[in-house]
C-alpha cells in the first residue's frame, strides 16, 4: 500500500510534464549533454520556439534540429571563465531554436553540450516557450510553481584514483 502510493505521487509530475531538463545531475567541470524535454504546447497551442538562457558559469554549443533554425545571442560573463587556458570575458548566454510547430500532442527534445562549472550548486535554466498561441516562460526558481525553471544540480567531481 505504501509503495502504491510512492508510485502514485511520483508519477503525478509526469502527467503534466512541463519542460524539464536530463540529466537532473552532472558532475563539475564536466562537458556534458544536456536535454531540454518539451512535454506539452503552451494550453494546448502548438511549440514554435524554444530559448535557453544560460545560468552564469554555464558556455553551450547547441545541438542542430532538423526542422529548427538557431540562434545564439551572446554577452558578457559576469565572472570571467577560464577555457583551455584562455580568459573568456563574453560567450552565448542564449540559445533559441525556431521551427516546428510542434503540436501539443506530440514530445520533442532540445540538446546542447555544456560546458560545465568547478564550483558545485544548482544551476537554474530559464526557458521560454513559444506557441503559435501565447508563451509560456519556465523561469520560477520555486520547484512549486506551476512554471518551474529547469535545474541542473552540479556535483563535486569523482576523486581522480590514486595508489597507496
Ligand atoms: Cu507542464
Amino acid at each position: 500500500m505504501k509503495t502504491f502510493l510512492f508510485a502514485a505521487l511520483c508519477a503525478a509530475p509526469l502527467a503534466h510534464a512541463h519542460i524539464t531538463i536530463a540529466p537532473a545531475s552532472a558532475p563539475a567541470g564536466a562537458y556534458q549533454t544536456i536535454v531540454f524535454k518539451v512535454g506539452h504546447g503552451c494550453d494546448g497551442s502548438a511549440t514554435t520556439g524554444i530559448t535557453v538562457l544560460l545560468p552564469d558559469g554555464v558556455t553551450a554549443k547547441p545541438m542542430p534540429k532538423p526542422g529548427w533554425t538557431i540562434n545564439l545571442v551572446e554577452g558578457k560573463l559576469a565572472t570571467p571563465l577560464q577555457i583551455h587556458g584562455k580568459t573568456i570575458t563574453s560567450a552565448v548566454r542564449e540559445i533559441a531554436w525556431r521551427g516546428g510547430p510542434l503540436p501539443d500532442a506530440y514530445y520533442d527534445e532540445f540538446t546542447l553540450q555544456a560546458k560545465l562549472p568547478d564550483l558545485p550548486a544548482r544551476y537554474v535554466f530559464k526557458v521560454g516557450q513559444q506557441c503559435e498561441k501565447g508563451r509560456t516562460d519556465w523561469s520560477d526558481v520555486d520547484p512549486a510553481s506551476k512554471t518551474p525553471a529547469p535545474v541542473l544540480e552540479v556535483m563535486p567531481a569523482a576523486m581522480p584514483p590514486h595508489h597507496h
